[in-house]
C-alpha cells in the first residue's frame, strides 16, 4: 500500500503466473503494456541472473482498467506468466499431488533465507512452501505495478534513476567464502558486475528513449523541470512521514538490510554545518539549497531537491559451498540445501529500488494533487506551483 496509490501481488515464483491489483489510479492516464514491459525487461537483465532468467521473458498481460490505451478510474488488474511453470506443474499444482509421482521435500533451511523463518510461523514442513512465495521472483509484479507509477510521474516530468555503487566491499571482498564459492573468480566476476552494472546504469535511459529523447531529458533535468515538487508527504503524524515510507518500502525489497536517504548515516559523523543544505533565494528560481545533503527529505516533507535513497543488499541465501544447517525432520546437523539460484542480484535489485521509489512517490503525489482524473490533478498541480511562485 502506498497512500492513495494502493496494489496487492500474488503468485508463486514457479507458479503459473504473478499478478497484481492496483487501486487509485486516476482516469485518463495513458498506458501501453510496452510502458510497464520495458522496466520488466530492464529487471531481467543486469549481470549474474542465473539459469531461470534464461527461461524467462517477462511481458505484462493488462487484464482490467484500461481502455483504449488510457486508464479508467478503476482498478488495473497486471499478470506476467512465469514460463517455467511448464517445468513445475506437478510440483506447483493447485490439486492433490499425481499419485505415485514422488514429491521431494525441501527440508534444509538456508540461513539468511526465509526458510527457518517461515516455515516455523505458516508450520510448514516442506520449505517449498515457503520459499515459493517469499522468493525475489515476486519483485516482477512491484516492477509492473511501477510502471504504472512512473507512468504517471512521467505526465509531470519526473524521472527515476538508479546505479549500483559497489558490489561486495569494492574490489576487495571480505571473506573467501562467498555464494560464488572462492575469492579469486569471485573478486573478477563482482568486478565485471560492478562495471557492467555501471554501464547499465548510465544506459537505462538509452533502453527507455532513444538517444534524442534522452538529450531532452537530460536538459530537463539540468533545467530543473524534471525535478519533484516540494510538499509531498507531512510532518504531522510518524506514517505520513515520506522518509520512513521510503525506507519502509525499500526495505521491504527482499535481502534488502539497510537503506540511508541522503548523506544517511554520514549525517551523525558531521557537525550541523556539514549536514543540513543551506536555504538561498532569488528571484528567478526562487527558494534553492547550496547543497543536499538531506536527500530532497526535511520533515518527512520533500523540499523540491531530487529525493535521494541508497540500500544496502545482502548476498544471496544460496552458498555453493553452503552454511551449516539443520534438518526440520531429523533435526540431524547438515549443510543448507543447494537450489539453482542467482549469482548475484545486486544490479536487477537497482531497478526494484527504482520500482519501489515510483510506487511511493506515486501515491504521496496523489495524496496532495489528488483527483479522479489526469486533467483534474494537472489543474491542481499547477495551481500550486503557480501560487508557490508567487508565495
Ligand atoms: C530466487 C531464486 C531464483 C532467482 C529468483 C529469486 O529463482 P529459481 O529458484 O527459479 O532459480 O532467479 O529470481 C527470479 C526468478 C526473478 O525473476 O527475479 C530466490 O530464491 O529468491
Amino acid at each position: 500500500m502506498s497512500g492513495m496509490f494502493r496494489f496487492l501481488t500474488a503468485g508463486e515464483s514457479h507458479g503459473e503466473a504473478l499478478v497484481a491489483v492496483i487501486d487509485g489510479v486516476p482516469a485518463g492516464l495513458p498506458l501501453a503494456e510496452s510502458h510497464i514491459n520495458e522496466d520488466l525487461a530492464r529487471r531481467q537483465r543486469g549481470y549474474g541472473r542465473g539459469g531461470r532468467m534464461k527461461i524467462e521473458r517477462d511481458q505484462v498481460h493488462i487484464l482490467s482498467g484500461v481502455r483504449w490505451g488510457s486508464t479508467l478510474g478503476g482498478p488495473i488488474t497486471l499478470q506476467i506468466a512465469n514460463r517455467d511453470w511448464e517445468n513445475w506443474k506437478s510440483t506447483m499444482s493447485v490439486g492433490p499431488p499425481e499419485p505415485g509421482v514422488a514429491q521431494k521435500q525441501i527440508t534444509r533451511p538456508r540461513p539468511g533465507h526465509a526458510d527457518l523463518a517461515g516455515a516455523m510461523k505458516y508450520g510448514h514442513r516442506d520449505i517449498r512452501n515457503v520459499l515459493e512465495r517469499s522468493s525475489a521472483r515476486e519483485t516482477t509484479a512491484r516492477v509492473a505495478v511501477a510502471g504504472v507509477a512512473r507512468r504517471l510521474l512521467d505526465e509531470f516530468g519526473m524521472t527515476i534513476l538508479s546505479h549500483v555503487t559497489e558490489i561486495g566491499g569494492g574490489p576487495h571482498l571480505p571473506r573467501p567464502r562467498s555464494a560464488l564459492g572462492g575469492a579469486a573468480p569471485a573478486r573478477r566476476v563482482l568486478g565485471g558486475a560492478l562495471r557492467r552494472s555501471r554501464r547499465r546504469g548510465r544506459d537505462d535511459q538509452g533502453d527507455r528513449r532513444g538517444p534524442r529523447q534522452r538529450r531532452h531529458a537530460r536538459r530537463r533535468l539540468r533545467s530543473g523541470r524534471a525535478r519533484l515538487p516540494g510538499g509531498l508527504g507531512s510532518y504531522v503524524q510518524w506514517d505520513r512521514r515520506l522518509d520512513g515510507r521510503l525506507a519502509q518500502a525499500i526495505c521491504s525489497i527482499q535481502a534488502i538490510k539497510g537503506c540511508e536517504l541522503g548523506l544517511g548515516f554520514e549525517t551523525a559523523r558531521r557537525p550541523g554545518s556539514g549536514v543540513h543544505d543551506e536555504i538561498l533565494f532569488d528571484h528567478e528560481s526562487g527558494f534553492r539549497r547550496s547543497t543536499n545533503n538531506a536527500g530532497g527529505l526535511e520533515g518527512g516533507v520533500t523540499n523540491g531537491q531530487p529525493v535521494i535513497a541508497r540500500a544496502a543488499m545482502k548476498p544471496l541465501s544460496t552458498l555453493r559451498t553452503p552454511l551449516r544447517s539443520v534438518d526440520l525432520a531429523t533435526k540431524e546437523a547438515v549443510e543448507a540445501v543447494v537450489e539453482r539460484s542467482d549469482v548475484c542480484a545486486v544490479p536487477a535489485a537497482g531497478i526494484v529500488g527504482e520500482a519501489m521509489m515510483a510506487i511511493v512517490l506515486a501515491g504521496a503525489f496523489l495524496e496532495k494533487f489528488g483527483g479522479d482524473g489526469l486533467e483534474e490533478i494537472r489543474r491542481n498541480y499547477e495551481t500550486y506551483l503557480a501560487t508557490l511562485k508567487t508565495w
